[in-house]
């Protein structure tokens, strides 16, 4: 016998896992997600549906998964709940015509609503790791996730023991889990590198009840080559954070950023990474991309933070062919401590998120199209834009062709307020929020950041009001929204018949 544990089939692994039953997955994005025991329940649910009866389970994770979970579990709607962050279009359709439950929630918090039991009980944990010791010693593989929660939760642990991340992993995790109120102290990270756990995750080896033996890739895919418009954006803020060293409102030293996931994210990255005037800057980041691993090996990077390896097959294979060299210089944490608004208004963070629309005033939609539609959720975006030193948001200027501008009147749903957005980036330019009033910053995102083409319209919004704080008319606030969803366009919105409002 290889471990104390069953070495059980996912099949024999989902034949555990009831109905009705809430099951806490590991990973963050795809990397380190389990790959084969979410896949096997998808199949079980399939044939209990067959057989006329009802199977579904609550999804607890990190963040989003591959789709050998979400993905399979949607399709076989085997999901009756689901928090806190999704990007799989299958279950994205189903939450969208009200199918799934889900809620959508901070990634920070995740792991102690599940502590504090506001999510229900966790029947099971299952997860991913390197190795796992007699004594039940996890050692997780490309992410951490709210492993270590679910673990110390769930009634019953099934690991995914997948030998396609090397044992030698160990070291490149730092397992801390901050005690609950009134017993919390301080979270003792004072630089990005700072080591406060253990290595592995802790289990009671009782707990275990099988090891499913897998042999699989991350399901990450790679990103585009930066475009045009991303390049544009990346060398905007690049510009604007080396603009910032001069004034003295950075430190010459820098400080460290955290970066949201996609292309624009990586087109920044590449863009910091390149600017002579920006010294080489530490990541305190939840995700790290492409981009960061070549910084790291030129050295642009000098050290990263982050939950979760979410790489290309050929850069994860990078670090694992250079393990030794890439030890000193990444270490993966859980989400409540890569995302702990504490240690990021300790740090000093700079957060570079994407935003889906922004209006005019400075208030950010990262989550829902036309106010209705759930893209992937708030993900942590709102823990490090709301805590940040400094928080940039960045989109291109229009959306689907041309037709939609980002920039309006007001956000179709808000996940962060004026009040914590300070700049906002687009492929036309940038706009410095901090100290601005309502009407102030409604000027400058309209001449710095709309597209030429619609910066009239919102101008002419603008003209229809008189007084107030904020130049708002809630009669006509999402009339470019409206005159979207009727025409398919917002161009050629019409104000004209608007009173002046006062
Ligand atoms: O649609 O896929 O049909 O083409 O939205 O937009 O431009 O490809 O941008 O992949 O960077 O995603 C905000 C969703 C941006 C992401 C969001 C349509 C657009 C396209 C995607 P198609 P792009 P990205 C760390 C930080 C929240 C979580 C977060 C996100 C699709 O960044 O989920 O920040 N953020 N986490 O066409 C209609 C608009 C639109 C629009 C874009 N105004 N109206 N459609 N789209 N703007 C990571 C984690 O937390 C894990």
């Amino acid at each position: 016998m290889l471990f104390p544990f069953p070495v059980l089939t996912a099949d024999e692994a989902a034949a555990m896992i009831d109905h009705g039953q809430t099951v806490g997955f590991g990973g963050f994005t795809p990397a380190g997600a389990p790959k084969v025991v979410a896949t096997a329940i998808a199949a079980k649910a399939e044939a209990e549906h067959k057989a006329g009866r009802e199977f579904q389970i609550g999804v607890l994770t990190g963040a989003s998964t591959g789709p050998s979970l979400d993905g399979a579990l949607a399709k076989a709607d085997a999901i009756s709940f689901r928090t806190p962050y999704q990007s799989n279009s299958e279950l994205r359709k189903r939450i969208n015509a009200g199918q799934t439950r889900f809620f959508d929630m901070h990634l920070s918090l995740m792991p102690q609503a599940v502590r504090y039991g506001f999510l229900g009980p966790v029947h099971w944990a299952v997860v991913e790791a390197s190795d796992v010791t007699s004594g039940g010693g996890i050692v997780l593989t490309s992410s951490v996730g709210a492993v270590p929660t679910f673990c110390a939760k769930a009634d019953k642990i099934l690991i995914e023991l997948n030998h396609h991340h090397p044992p030698t992993l160990l070291g490149f995790h730092d397992i801390y889990e901050p005690a609950d109120p009134p017993h919390r102290r301080e979270v003792p990270i004072f630089a990005a590198s700072d080591r406060i756990g253990s290595p592995v995750v802790k289990v009671d080896p009782n707990r275990i009840a099988g090891v499913v033996v897998t042999n699989l890739a991350d399901e990450t895919s790679g990103f585009d080559e930066p475009t045009p418009e991303t390049e544009k954006i990346g060398n905007t803020v690049a510009e604007f954070l080396a603009s910032e060293i001069k004034a003295g409102r950075i430190p010459k030293q820098f400080l460290p950023i955290q970066s949201g996931v996609g292309n624009i994210a990586n087109a920044v990255l590449g863009a910091l990474g390149a600017h002579p005037e920006i010294p080489a800057f530490e990541m305190y980041t939840e995700v790290l991309q492409d981009s960061v691993v070549k910084l790291l090996k030129s050295e642009r990077v000098r050290f990263a933070s982050t939950c979760s390896l979410t790489l290309s097959q050929a850069a994860i294979r990078s670090i694992y062919e250079n393990l030794e060299w890439f030890r000193p210089r990444i270490l993966m944490r859980p989400q409540e401590i890569t995302n702990h608004p504490e240690v990021i208004r300790r740090l000093g963070l700079i957060s570079i998120n994407t935003a889906i629309e922004i209006d005019i005033f400075g208030n950010v939609n990262s989550t829902h199209v036309m106010g209705r539609q759930m893209m992937n959720g708030i993900g942590g975006s709102g823990d490090f834009t709301r805590n940040a030193y400094l928080s940039v948001f960045t989109c291109p200027s229009t959306a689907k062709g041309g037709k939609i501008s980002t920039i309006v009147p007001l956000v179709s749903h808000m996940d962060h307020s004026e009040h914590s957005v300070q700049v906002v980036a687009t492929e036309h330019g940038i706009a410095d929020l901090r100290g601005r009033s309502p009407l102030e910053r409604a000027l400058l995102i309209i001449e710095n950041c709309a597209h030429p083409d619609f910066r009239d319209d919102l101008k002419g919004y603008l003209e229809m009001v008189e007084g107030g704080h904020t130049p708002q008319t809630l009669t006509a606030a999402f009339r470019m929204h409206e005159h979207f969803l009727k025409t398919g366009s917002m161009h050629g919105v019409q104000w004209a018949d608007m009173a002046t409002t006062k």
